[in-house]
């Protein structure tokens, strides 16, 4: 027996058992079911393995770096490489007057800081040092906890350039 007439009388074979096994409805809704399975399960939330583990990003001190322990949650062109610093805008951008805000955490001193991340406004993208950090990042519909917006929104000039990571104060752990 060629190989196709093999395959095909072991399929029919397959198909006449199952047909026998099974009734019309219980196979149209085994059917149903792993119709649904296959379509409903890439719509289940899963944590994607290209998120930064915290615990992974080995902290720097160097605020050209991404790794900068100051951008834990900064999503951008950094500013200190566009010739402002961590904290400070270029010359020739405003720092946008909203923002998104993150805790991140020091190893240097082992404290948690609560952090404003600002956009620079008025110049085209800066194209250096990109750094995409995502730690304790929200999804969009917590605008002020998400990076991924362009925060120059409200800027006469809303042109992106760069971010800068502010610290706005230690983070108090809440005492009962
Ligand atoms: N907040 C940084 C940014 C700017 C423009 C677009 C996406 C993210």
């Amino acid at each position: 027996m060629r190989w196709e007439e093999r395959f095909n009388y072991l399929t029919e074979r397959a198909t006449r058992t199952l047909a026998r096994g099974l009734s019309r409805r219980a196979m149209l809704s085994r059917l149903g079911l792993i119709l649904t399975g296959t379509l409903v399960l890439p719509l289940l939330p899963v944590r994607r393995g290209s998120v930064a583990d915290a615990s992974a990003v080995k902290p720097s001190d160097d605020p050209t770096q991404c790794e900068y322990w100051k951008y834990c949650a900064i999503d951008g062109f950094l500013c200190a490489c566009c010739g402002g610093s961590s904290h400070s805008c270029p010359p020739g951008t405003d720092r946008s007057p909203i923002t998104w805000i993150g805790t991140c955490h020091n190893p240097f001193d082992g404290r948690d800081y609560l952090m404003s991340y600002n956009d620079c406004c008025g110049k085209t993208s800066c194209g250096s040092c990109t750094c995409n950090r995502n730690e304790g990042e929200r999804p969009m519909y917590r605008l002020s906890l998400n990076n991924d917006v362009n925060w120059c929104m409200a800027n006469d000039n809303p042109n992106y350039h760069c971010s800068v990571s502010v610290v706005l104060g230690v983070a108090e752990t809440a005492k009962p």
